[in-house]
C-alpha cells in the first residue's frame, strides 16, 4: 500500500534539500515502500493541511487509515517490523533517534535560526546579538563534540543502520551545509558514507544490499539545491 507524503508546494531557494520530509523520503526508500507526494500550501495555511497537522508544518503522512506527523514519529511508524527497527535493540535505536532530535537538532535548529535571523532578518525575526549566537554556536559544538567521540569507532550510531542513523545524519547535514562540521572528521565521513538516496539523483537506498534501485518520488518535487555553504558565501 502506497504512502502519501505531505510536504509544502513551495518553499525558497535556501531550504531546498533541506526540508524534513527528506528524512521520511529516505526512510520509504531504505524501506522499499511506494509512496506518493501531495503538497500544501506553505502560506496561508489551509485547513485541511491544520485537520493532517496541526501546526501547521511538514511532513506529515497518510498510511491507509491513520495521519501521522513529526517526522522522528513517522520515520519510528515506518520502520516498524523491518531492520531499521530490529526487535532486539529498539530501546536504543529510538534512544538515539530522540537523542538526534531532541538534543542535537534541538541545539542546531535554535543556532540555525539565530544565522538565518542575521542574514533574512525580513523572514527569520530580528536578528540575535553576537554573543548569543556565539553561544548558541557552542553549544551545538559540544554536541557533536561529544557524537564525535563516539562515532570514532563505529560506522553506525547503534548496531546496524537503523531509524537512528537517518534521523541523525539528516540533522547534521543541516550542521555540515553551515561549515560547522570539518573540525569534526567522523561526523563529516558519517555524513558523507549516508547521503540521503533521493539527493543522489539515479541512485536510491544509501547502502545496504538493495542499493541502488531508484528513487521513486511521484511527482519529483525535491529540487537538489542547498543552502550554500558558508565558505561559499564569503
Ligand atoms: N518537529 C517537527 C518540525 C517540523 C518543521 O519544522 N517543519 C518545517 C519544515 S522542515 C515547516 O513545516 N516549516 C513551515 C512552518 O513552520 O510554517 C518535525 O520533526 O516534523
Amino acid at each position: 500500500m502506497s504512502v502519501v507524503l505531505y510536504t509544502l508546494g513551495w518553499v525558497p531557494d535556501f531550504p531546498c534539500g533541506f526540508v524534513r520530509d527528506l528524512r521520511v523520503r529516505w526512510t520509504l526508500e531504505e524501506i522499499l515502500r511506494p509512496y506518493k507526494v501531495a503538497t500544501v500550501p506553505s502560506d496561508p495555511k489551509s485547513d485541511e493541511h491544520r485537520a493532517i497537522q496541526p501546526f501547521g508544518q511538514v511532513p506529515a503522512i497518510r498510511d491507509g487509515d491513520l495521519t501521522l506527523f513529526e517526522s522522528g514519529a513517522i520515520v519510528l511508524h515506518l520502520t516498524e517490523g523491518t531492520p531499521l527497527l530490529p526487535e532486539g535493540r529498539r530501546a536504543e535505536v529510538t534512544q538515539w533517534l530522540i537523542a538526534a532530535l531532541n538534543t542535537v537538532e534541538i541545539a542546531s535548529s535554535g543556532w540555525i535560526g539565530m544565522v538565518l535571523a542575521g542574514r533574512w532578518p525580513e523572514i527569520f525575526g530580528p536578528p540575535s546579538p553576537p554573543e548569543a549566537v556565539e553561544y548558541a554556536r557552542r553549544t551545538v559544538i559540544a554536541r557533536l563534540d561529544a557524537l564525535e567521540r563516539l562515532m570514532a569507532d563505529r560506522d553506525w550510531i547503534v548496531g546496524d543502520f537503523s531509524a537512528a542513523d537517518i534521523i541523525m545524519v539528516d540533522t547534521l547535514r543541516v550542521i555540515e551545509a553551515e561549515g560547522e562540521l570539518t573540525d569534526h572528521p567522523a561526523l563529516t565521513s558519517y555524513v558523507a558514507r549516508h547521503r540521503p538516496g533521493c539527493l543522489r539523483q539515479g541512485h536510491g537506498r544509501s547502502h545496504g544490499p538493495l542499493a541502488g534501485s531508484g528513487w521513486r518520488a511521484s511527482n519529483g518535487e525535491v529540487r537538489l539545491s542547498r543552502i550554500p555553504m558558508a565558505r561559499e558565501r564569503r
